[in-house]
């Protein structure tokens, strides 16, 4: 008698990705900041933030959280997100 492998049911992911302008950065320092406040929140893949184009792209799990959580987290570290 064999035993068959138990079957893993593929997890939903919805991957999205978003781009927030985000005011108030001045320095890398900055940057830095942004970076890891987005980071830190559960479902975000990916986080660059570019600080010529005062800008925030993210990828994120659009099952899990929202742009809005994303928005949250920026004016959480201090500053402002578009
Ligand atoms: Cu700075």
């Amino acid at each position: 008698m064999t035993s068959g492998t138990p079957i893993h049911s593929e997890e939903m992911k919805t991957m999205a990705t978003a781009t927030i302008t985000v005011k108030g950065m001045t320095c890398s320092g900055c940057v830095h900041a942004v970076t890891r406040a987005l980071q830190a929140i559960d479902g975000v893949q990916k986080a660059d933030v570019d600080l010529a184009r005062e800008c925030a792209t993210v990828t994120y799990d659009a099952g899990q959280i929202s742009v809005e959580t994303l928005r949250q987290a920026i004016e959480e570290a201090g500053y402002d997100a578009l």
